[in-house]
């Protein structure tokens, strides 16, 4: 406490942003009038968790005036948005009699809890998986469960298809980028997709200060490239695969690989270590060499005409990364959020392989970076008793036609569903319209109420999702309430958010709404035992300590509000595996780097489902017959002024980036288009208007939206606030069942 009464509460930032920074609230008379962040001494091991310009704007969520204040029910039809006030109580009864009679007319099964991500916290965890906890679990579960899903929008083709190459996907920590000579980013946007003091794009900064050369391989000149790279090669977006295999192929015509590593470690190279009983000529060398069915030879010169990537800059880069051993090959997930996103995944790797880069400082497995882990408990929510799950994108599928879905259609746990989904949990999640493929199909079909019967939205503002509630609970936002979030990619700390303001209008926190809902369904006690948020919250920090003894005490990690882990060395990825093989085999059949999966072939789909990642031409890709009638490739990207759409309603965020469609000086002129102009965007699924932004940074005939803005159709249909879900495509990926929202074909236009 300050001599002016401001006393100075520690708190976080909340969002999946994959950060995780500590914030400091100045509170006085009950009001937050400031916030500050980590200013700890900000070295290599502990770098400061210092947030980034959206944690510094909280205060604008906080305080936003529009902030959903009380319980309502829909009164228009679904999804135009009116509501009356209603009680809690109103609300409670409703939403425990819906339940009932859902579960009583269609079982558990029907009642689907919807994938969403805007709260990460031990008690409060909005994205739920089988292995995590939270109150929402805890409750669903005891209520008898519900259809779950696997999956996640973010990286649904990589975390299915990595560990059919490597059994378990791991990388190599952040802190160990400072070791690499040469870094190459496919996809990989760094400087806005880890934004906090303690995230990756700050050890980019170390190692490029290291001397490292940094290659960024990207259709956008990105901020990663633009602040941090050597190079970028642009790229047009789902070829990435033949860009791969060109340089596969000029390392292998200039012996740059290492046979050796490739002989030890790998399945399916060639046609000399191919599992038994696979007929010649499906090894990824014969591949290469036109000796596969497609009898094409992958050249540099075949790659320029899938790429645009010029021959010799193909050339130049498969000779730097086959000089510099190891090389560190990144991944980000926006190549695998694509028609064929499964592809890429598995094709890095191989050159991973091929420079025997794995398991050594300053190299890695050609994957995404991993990480140091924090312990900490949850709120146990025990298992769901509803065993079939679905994959998180196919809901609305699951809305129309559930009961004819199978393992066919991606369903696991059971071999079909038993009835359709009739009921929606959707607690901090935009999903259910804003950051689904194809809002107006969503739309449609969310607005059919004898489909699905009831939806239940829990959020702090008027999302284009909350407008398709039939109830609409408020929430308090983070600073209300108590929690513990340890979610980050790459560092591990554990932070502690304590409750820095009393809880606005009438707005309820989960635990407060699932211990009524319980008590009101007869089983408040089992749900609640009797405990507070913050007894919960002991038991968790109790975990940690269990599993790491330094691990600080209740009062004083509370106080502090955040515990930095000491990470000893840089976590490398399979070093065992490499260092002793015949002890540490990969945890795949064959205990090797399964470059030829038997068990993709076995899958029998050669076309979409290849054994060896290949290059597959995408439904809506560059040489797409439609691109006659839409010419463009449309793609999305997440942006440094929100997460997704969380702060897209905050007007400061708007200067540090604006919604605008990128677009190439050539293709802008060729259509008329002046920087800074209102233009349409659109192909059969939606149209928008959005100003453009005519840049060199995007390569031509490629168009680029960033992700995340609130759909607003105008009376036509049109949306006004450019939602790139208004242009995107509902067609799950073919094995990942995943979410293909980057592959898009468009048209733009003068508005
Ligand atoms: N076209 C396209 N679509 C995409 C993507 C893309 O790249 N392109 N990316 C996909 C990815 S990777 C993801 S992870 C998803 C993310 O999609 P979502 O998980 O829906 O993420 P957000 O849009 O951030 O929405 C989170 C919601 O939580 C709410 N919220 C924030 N704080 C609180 C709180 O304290 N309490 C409550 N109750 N609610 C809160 C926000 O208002 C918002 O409505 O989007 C996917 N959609
Ligand atoms: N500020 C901020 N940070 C975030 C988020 C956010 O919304 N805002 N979201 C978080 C979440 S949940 C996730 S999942 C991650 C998402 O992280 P990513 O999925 O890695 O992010 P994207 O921006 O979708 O894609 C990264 C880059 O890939 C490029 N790209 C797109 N298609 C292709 C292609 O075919 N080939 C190549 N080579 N490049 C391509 C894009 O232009 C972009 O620069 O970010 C996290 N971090
Ligand atoms: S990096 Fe993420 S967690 Fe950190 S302040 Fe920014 S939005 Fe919040
Ligand atoms: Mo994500």
């Amino acid at each position: 406490m300050d001599q002016d009464n401001t006393k100075i509460i520690p708190t976080s930032c909340i969002h999946n942003c994959g950060g995780r920074c500590l914030l400091k609230a100045h509170v006085k008379e009950g009001i937050l009038i400031q916030l500050t962040t980590d200013d700890s001494p900000d070295t290599d091991q502990f770098p400061q968790a210092r947030a980034c310009l959206k944690g510094r704007a909280q205060r604008q969520r906080l305080y936003d005036p529009d902030r959903l204040k009380y319980p309502m029910k829909r009164v228009g039809e679904r999804g135009e948005g009116r509501f009356n006030r209603i009680s809690w109580d109103e609300a409670f009864d409703t939403i425990t009699g819906q339940m009932q009679r859902i579960k009583q007319m269609y079982g558990n099964e029907a009642i689907h809890l919807l994938y969403g991500t805007g709260v990460y916290g031990q008690i409060s965890q909005s994205w739920i998986t089988p292995d995590m906890g939270g109150a929402l679990p805890r409750f669903l579960h005891m209520f008898g469960g519900y259809l779950g899903y696997y999956n996640t929008y973010s990286s649904a083709c990589f975390s299915y298809s990595a560990p059919y190459t490597y059994g378990v996907a791991e990388g190599n920590s952040p802190d160990d980028l400072v070791n690499a000579k040469l870094i190459v980013l496919f996809a990989e946007n760094m400087a806005e997709t880890r934004m906090g003091g303690a995230g990756a794009a700050y050890y980019l900064k170390l190692a490029k200060d290291k001397g490292a050369k940094i290659v960024v391989v990207d259709p956008r000149y990105s901020d990663t490239a633009s602040a941090l790279a050597d190079e970028w090669i642009p790229i047009r977006p789902t070829t990435d695969n033949a860009l791969i295999d060109a340089m596969a192929y000029v390392m292998l015509t200039e012996t740059l690989h290492d046979q050796t590593f490739l002989d030890t470690y790998c399945l399916g190279f060639d046609e000399e270590h191919m599992p038994p009983g696979i007929p010649a000529g499906h090894s990824y060398r014969s591949y290469l060499f036109g000796l596969s069915d497609d009898k094409i030879v992958k050249t540099p010169e075949w790659a320029e005409r899938i790429t645009g990537i010029p021959r010799d800059s193909i050339v130049r880069l498969a000779r730097q990364i086959g000089r510099t051993k190891p090389a560190c090959l990144l991944q980000g997930l926006g190549w695998q959020r694509h028609a064929y996103g499964e592809q890429p995944v598995r094709a890095l790797p191989v050159l991973a392989a091929m420079t025997g880069s794995l398991g050594k400082k300053g190299g890695g497995p050609g994957l995404r970076l991993g990480g140091h882990k924090v312990p900490m408990g949850w709120v146990p929510a025990g298992t769901n008793p509803v065993k079939a799950s679905i994959s998180c994108y196919m809901w609305p599928e699951a809305i129309l036609r559930g009961k004819e879905m199978t393992a066919a259609d991606g369903v696991q746990g059971a071999a079909g569903l038993a009835t359709d989904i009739k009921m929606i949990w959707s607690y901090a999640s935009n999903i259910l319209i804003n950051q689904h493929s194809d809002c107006n199909g969503t739309a449609r079909i969310l607005q059919d109420e004898s489909k699905c019967e009831f939806i239940l939205v829990h959020d702090v503002v008027m999302t284009p999702s909350a407008k398709f509630a039939d109830i609409l609970l408020p929430d308090v936002t983070h600073f209300e309430r108590e929690d513990i979030t340890t979610y980050s990619s790459g560092i591990g700390y554990a932070i502690y958010h304590q409750k820095v303001v009393e809880p606005m209008y009438e707005c309820k926190d989960i635990y407060t709404i699932t211990s009524e809902l319980a008590n009101r369904l007869g089983f408040g006690n089992q749900f609640t035992e009797g405990k507070t948020e913050q007894d919960w919250l002991r038991e968790c920090v109790k975990a940690a300590q269990d599993k790491d003894p330094r691990f600080p005490a209740f009062e004083d990690f509370r106080r502090q509000g955040i515990y930095k882990a000491a990470p000893p060395e840089p976590v490398i990825a399979y070093e065992q595996q490499i260092a002793d093989p015949v002890h540490h085999p990969f945890q795949t059949p064959s205990g090797k780097i399964e470059i030829f999966s038997p068990r993709l072939w076995e899958k029998n789909n050669a076309r979409e489902v290849p054994a060896v990642p290949k290059y597959i031409s995408a439904w809506e890709g560059p040489d797409s017959p439609l691109t006659a009638k839409y010419p463009l490739q449309c793609i999305g990207y997440h942006c440094k002024q929100r997460v997704h759409s969380t702060f897209d309603n905050i007007p400061w965020m708007e200067e540090a980036g604006k919604q605008e469609v990128w677009i190439s000086p050539g293709d802008a002129e060729e259509r008329g288009i002046m920087n800074g102009e209102q233009v349409k965007v659109f192909n059969d699924r939606g149209a928008m208007i959005i100003a453009a932004k005519v840049t060199p940074r995007i390569m031509p005939g490629v168009a680029a939206i960033p992700q995340g803005a609130w759909w607003s159709p105008d009376s036509q249909g049109i949306d006004r606030r450019g939602n790139i879900n208004t242009i995107t495509k509902y067609h799950p990926t073919p094995l990942a069942k995943g979410n293909p929202q980057h592959t898009n074909l468009v048209q733009i236009e003068k508005a």
